[in-house]
């Protein structure tokens, strides 16, 4: 029987690649300026990275596209309404990555409030033999606004709440069987709480929601974290708003453009920042790929995707 043709777009890890190999004919994009007539064949795509994105330009070169099966939840690489309108099923891999995602939203939280990257360089840096760390901010008195009250986000609430401080969310819509309290308008929680953790989605609807006001609304002890997609804050604003201490501090995750950090924030001794790392570790990664191949395996059986995303339903409506 002949492999199903797959495009790899990006690098997948060792473990993806292998069992990839074993089932497809993997095909590469074309070096720029040559022809795509080799994808034409081309059933299914694999992302192991965001660039180049799934869009209508690539899908219109793919005529024999059925599937593209994201690697990660976040597919905002891959435009999933046009996935839609073609008949094309877009899949990504939820759930598995929930609760790493969650305890990394955690302890960056507490490395942010509590000042731990720093307070480990003034160690090493032999600081302490002179005098004691300064006092930091807390958690104690905080209160912790979400912005997208999903999977992860409900396993970031369940985390804060065991930590005995108070709970609220943003989001498009009211859920049901939360005890949190709602806001429809992320300005008004921003006014009300003086810490933001940012799980909501890349995407156009989420384009900068965390704006200059949003900053301006969380007011001088505020703290941004954000484990979502960097496109959900407005770097420029953020970092405006910390040189001008509008804001006290925030701890990244992700950025707009990765991995490429603004110097300016880079530069910044009081935030915390990390190569977005979320789900990266061996057991997570490894429940990713896992999936992400049975999508692909699954479908091309005839038993269909395991977990298609909302815009692609299955089976199809
Ligand atoms: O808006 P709702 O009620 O559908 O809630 C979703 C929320 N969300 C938004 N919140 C504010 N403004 C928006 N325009 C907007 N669009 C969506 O984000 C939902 O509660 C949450 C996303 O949750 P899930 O779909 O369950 O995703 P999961 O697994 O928690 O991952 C969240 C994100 C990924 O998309 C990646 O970007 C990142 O975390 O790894």
């Amino acid at each position: 029987m002949t492999k199903p043709a797959i495009l790899v777009i990006g690098r997948p890890m060792t473990y993806v690649a292998e069992r990839l190999e074993a089932t497809f004919a993997l095909h590469a994009l074309p070096p720029a300026g040559a022809g795509f007539a080799a994808l034409a064949t081309v059933r299914g795509i694999a992302m192991a990275g965001a660039q180049p994105r799934v869009d209508a330009a690539l899908m219109d070169k793919l005529p024999n596209l059925e599937i593209v099966a994201n690697f990660g939840v976040g597919y905002d690489a891959i435009d999933a309404q046009e996935a839609q309108a073609r008949g094309v099923i877009v899949t990504n891999t939820p759930d598995v990555l929930t609760e790493e995602v969650a305890d990394l939203a955690l302890g960056l939280l507490l490395s942010t409030v509590r000042e731990l990257p720093q307070a480990d360089r003034y160690v090493r840096a032999g600081h302490w033999l002179g005098k004691p760390y300064p006092l930091t901010t807390t958690l104690r008195t905080r209160t912790i606004g979400i912005v997208g009250l999903g999977r992860i986000g409900k396993a970031v609430a369940r985390r804060i709440e065991a930590f005995g401080v108070p709970v609220v969310y943003h989001g498009r819509s009211r859920q049901a069987d939360v005890p949190y309290r709602y806001y429809p308008s992320l300005l008004k929680m921003a006014e009300d709480v003086d810490t933001l953790v940012s799980v909501a989605p890349g995407g156009t609807s989420t384009h900068h929601i965390i704006n200059a006001a949003v900053l301006k609304a969380l007011g001088p002890n505020g703290i941004v974290i954000n484990v979502g997609r960097g496109s959900v804050v407005d770097e420029a604003a953020l970092a405006a708003a910390l040189r001008d201490k509008v804001i006290l501090s925030a701890g990244l995750d992700v950025f707009e453009d990765e991995p490429r950090v603004p110097p300016e924030l880079i530069a910044m001794d009081h935030i915390v920042l990390l190569p977005h790392v979320g789900s990266g570790t061996h057991h997570t990664r490894q429940g990713m790929g896992q999936l992400q191949v049975d999508n692909l395996t699954n479908w091309f059986a005839g038993k269909g995707p395991v977990t298609p995303v909302s815009e692609t339903p299955w089976p199809r409506r």
